[in-house]
């Protein structure tokens, strides 16, 4: 058992958060993390809102514990999105690539808690003030929409500028990152790369066989030259994208190539041209389990770090 004041708010058994994935984190996993006392998050993503809603009845009949439902703010669906989880009063409400402040009294009023990701201390603090219950510091190690700084070097920075709890992702896949997580300062962890590999995941398998071989360097970040980088595993996507990119491409042309490709990926399977985001973390990970296997792993390593840092223990002189 490992209380936080995020363990607490959200009344889950365990600091661990499943990352709103667009396409890969439905219903089914949702659930199964939910259930396995972590909080499973829906990845609204480009999703039409009566979808989004079914989605969400699929998970309400398939756990009675807390969950979230992550709304992408640059999605032309979002206002729709937004609409869906306040009629169902969602449990918790995550945002990515974007600024919430407007929503956040909308969302309070319904009891509806709200964890924005940040990946800069200027948006945390402004959050803050706009009464938000928790913030995701999400690192460039992250997979798909990436941030600048790293995990390592937000996290604390966040969480000296801020007093409510901080959830840290963005590179971490196991109770070693966890622990790290911890040392830095943050009270909970938000992993989106291990758990495309979670059983209950429906990803395509040619996109789990992807993130399952791909090595250290196998990332890319694509985009960097238009302002909103995203990684992805390299492929033969990839290679045409950034070849394109960094001979000057208009930013219509590479909206254009990157348009629908991570459907391509998830769904369809087409691992060479559509677009396979994942983290850097993809290196480390190498099987598949179910959501309850991975919370169980995670959280032996993380006791398996106490022994470790015994063995380091300052002694007194
Ligand atoms: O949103 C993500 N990660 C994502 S979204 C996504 S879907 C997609 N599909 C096709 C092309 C591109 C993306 C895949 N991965 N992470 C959350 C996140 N949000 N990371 C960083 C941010 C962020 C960035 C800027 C949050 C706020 C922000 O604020 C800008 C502002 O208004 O100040």
């Amino acid at each position: 058992m490992i209380e936080t004041r995020i363990t607490k708010l959200l009344g889950i058994k365990y600091p661990i958060f499943q990352g709103g994935m667009a396409w890969v984190s439905s219903a089914n996993l949702v659930a199964a993390v939910s259930n396995a006392g972590g909080l499973g998050v829906f990845g609204s993503g480009s999703l039409d809102p009566e979808l989004v809603r079914q989605e969400i009845h699929k998970i309400k009949s398939l756990t009675d514990k807390p969950f979230g439902v992550n709304i992408m703010l640059m999605m032309p669906t979002a206002p729709g999105v937004v609409e869906v989880c306040l009629q169902e009063k969602v449990p918790v409400v995550t945002t990515g690539a974007g600024n919430p402040g407007p929503l956040v009294k909308r969302f309070k009023d319904e009891g509806i808690k709200v964890i924005p990701v940040v990946s800069s201390v200027a948006l945390a603090k402004r959050l803050e003030r706009s009464g938000v219950d928790a913030l995701i510091a999400e690192g460039h190690e992250s997979g798909g929409h990436v941030g600048e700084i790293t995990t390592m070097v937000l996290i604390p920075q966040i969480v000296d500028a801020v007093s409510i709890p901080v959830i840290a992702a963005g590179g971490i896949a196991d109770g070693r990152g966890v622990a790290a997580a911890f040392a830095l300062g943050a009270e909970a962890v938000q992993m989106g790369t291990r758990f495309i590999l979670a059983k209950e995941c429906h990803a395509h398998p040619n996109y789990k066989e992807s993130v399952l071989k791909a090595k250290d360097r196998d990332t890319v970040t694509t985009g960097v030259t238009l302002g909103h980088p995203v990684r992805v595993i390299r492929n033969r996507l990839t290679k045409e994208y950034l070849e394109k990119e960094y001979k000057g491409a208009s930013a219509e042309e590479l909206e254009e190539l990157g348009r629908g490709r991570l459907k391509m990926s998830v769904v369809d399977g087409n691992i060479e041209e559509g677009s396979v985001m994942a983290g850097q973390i993809s290196g480390m990970l190498n099987r598949e389990e179910t959501a309850a296997e991975i919370i169980q792993s995670v959280e032996a390593d993380y006791y398996k770090v106490f022994e470790r840092l015994e063995k380091f223990r300052p002694k007194k002189s």
